[in-house]
């Protein structure tokens, strides 16, 4: 076996990232070739502004990007691209259509509507096994169908694909991602019956391939944009090893962020919960088989498609969000609030802060987050926050309440004696957060990596390469040998509500 470098594109609902990975047998190093904004754009719609994705920049950013990426090692071996779930582009002949929405747009709202008058909530859950989350694809279609948008295209393609797309020419569906959609069985082929009977056009979803599927290679046109001409990139024998002939492979990978997350996290034992904490924070356990019962559909616990046919069993807690829209609301209205000097002042507090239900839809929408926290404040009789640090503290102690009662959750629910919690993403950074969680679960919380979303992307892409070998839990293995998490013991035994 050989040492080789692949490039994970990284797209996250406020950052993306294009990073380096160099792997071999006993190695696996990760280095950064480019960060960026994401920042979605409103655009007037006639009668009301939308929320969408400013696609083509990010393009841009990834393409730029991956000439950074490629003058640093042009012996790259493969790229591959996750991204977040449930949204999408529509194309006509291979062209764009329209600007891709966000999630967080509400011309979903009537899609619940539209859809369980046709198929109940439970028969759906049968079928898709998927926590309710009223922008899940299948809910936004609904709407584009009424609102005419799918009379004129011919293909879609979730946000991953869509880059995969502009990258390689080559139109697919991954799996995990395609699982978010709502409309995949739990086999993992798209449940045509469904479909007709929501009334979408059959010959917009794309074939289905599995992660570490090759998809094709970067297009020379990208390749010459991008300022590695193919006798560059091919060229070159780098650190990395034998470049390949023609440039870098395509490869699909765990194209939901989420999955891609869950490859990478250091878990030593099907007894380990896991939390994905970025913008969202994702709680739960893998298994082997769904958990499609009265008790999960209830408690909102998703099981979406994993790498190597797992089943992510989790559930979505509205994560650094809470934060993270706190401070571009005091930005905006000139509060001068960062959150690295805030974070520290609220672990030094020791003041009792309000704890709120992280979990409450009304936290979903852009906007006025603090003014919402006071709103449930009222609504629940208890004080409000005084001040940002007071907010902080608050929005962290409340989510580390959610994530203790969705751990508590996820063992009842799929029969595991839950004994360790890990916490990946950019959450793993926050002290208070992993320290709260270890006290309020009772549990040992171990952090890190920071990174495993490209982590779980390089993986899968070194797998297929060859470069390692093995299944999850080899991977797994290799991560905790090369970065190993920071434990955080519970100060005390679990607090419940
Ligand atoms: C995390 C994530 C979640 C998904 C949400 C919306 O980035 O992918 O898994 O529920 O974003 O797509």
């Amino acid at each position: 076996s050989r040492t080789g470098t692949v490039a994970a594109v990284d797209l996250g609902a406020t950052s993306g990232r294009v990073m380096l990975g160099r792997v071999g047998p006993n190695e696996l190093a990760l280095t950064e070739a480019a960060r960026f904004p994401n920042t979605p754009v409103q655009l007037w719609e006639g009668d009301r502004s939308g929320l969408h994705w400013n696609i083509v920049e990010l393009f841009r950013s990834v393409s730029d990007g991956l000439g950074s990426a490629l003058r640093a090692e042009p012996g790259i071996l493969s790229v591959g691209v996750d991204a977040w779930a449930v949204d999408y582009g529509l194309l006509r002949g291979g062209v764009l259509q329209g600007v891709p929405y966000h999630y967080r747009d509400e011309r979903s709202a009537p899609g619940t509507a539209l859809v369980h008058d046709r198929v109940t909530a439970a028969a759906l859950y049968q079928q898709n096994g998927l926590q309710y989350l009223p922008f899940n694809s299948l809910y936004q279609l609904a709407v584009d169908r009424v609102d005419g948008r799918l009379a004129d295209v011919d293909a879609l393609l979730l946000i991953p694909d869509l880059f995969t797309y502009w990258l390689s020419g080559s139109a697919i569906a991954e799996r995990t991602n395609a699982s978010t959609t709502g409309l995949l069985t739990a086999g993992g082929a798209w449940n045509l019956p469904l479909i007709d009977a929501l009334e979408l056009p059959r010959g917009l979803f794309q074939p289905v391939v599995e992660a570490g599927t090759t998809v094709g290679s970067l297009l020379p046109s990208v390749l010459s944009q991008v300022g590695a001409g193919s006798s560059g990139a091919g060229a070159g024998a780098g650190a990395g090893g034998p470049a390949r002939a023609g440039g870098p492979v395509v490869t699909a990978v765990g194209s939901h962020d989420t999955a891609s997350a869950v490859v990478a996290v250091p878990m030593g034992s099907t007894n380990a919960a896991y939390i994905s904490c970025g913008t969202w924070g994702l709680v739960g356990v893998e298994l082997e088989h769904p958990v499609l019962t009265e008790a999960a559909r209830a408690a909102n616990f998703t099981n979406e498609g994993g790498v190597d046919g797992r089943v992510r069993f989790l559930h979505n807690v509205m994560g650094l969000w809470l934060l993270s829209e706190s401070i571009r609301t005091w930005q905006a209205r000139g509060i001068d609030a960062d959150l690295v000097t805030l974070l520290a002042r609220a672990e030094e507090s020791t003041s009792p802060v309000p704890i709120f239900d992280a979990d409450d839809p009304r936290f979903l929408a852009p906007g006025d987050l603090p003014a919402r926290i006071d709103e449930w404040c009222a609504e629940h009789g208890v004080r409000a926050p005084l001040d940002p640090v007071e907010y902080v503290r608050s929005i962290v102690e409340s989510l580390a309440d959610a994530f203790a009662r969705a751990v508590e959750a996820a063992g009842a629910l799929s029969g595991r004696a839950i004994d360790t919690v890990h916490i990946v993403g950019g959450g793993a950074r926050n002290r208070l957060l992993c320290q709260l969680v270890a006290d309020r679960t009772g549990l040992p919380v171990l952090a890190g990596p920071v990174e495993a979303t490209a982590l779980g992307n390089v993986l899968v892409q070194a797998r297929a390469q060859g470069l390692v070998a093995g299944d999850l839990e080899t991977l797994r293995a290799l991560v905790a040998r090369v970065f190993a998490p920071a434990l955080f013991e519970p100060r005390h035994a679990a607090v419940r509500r």
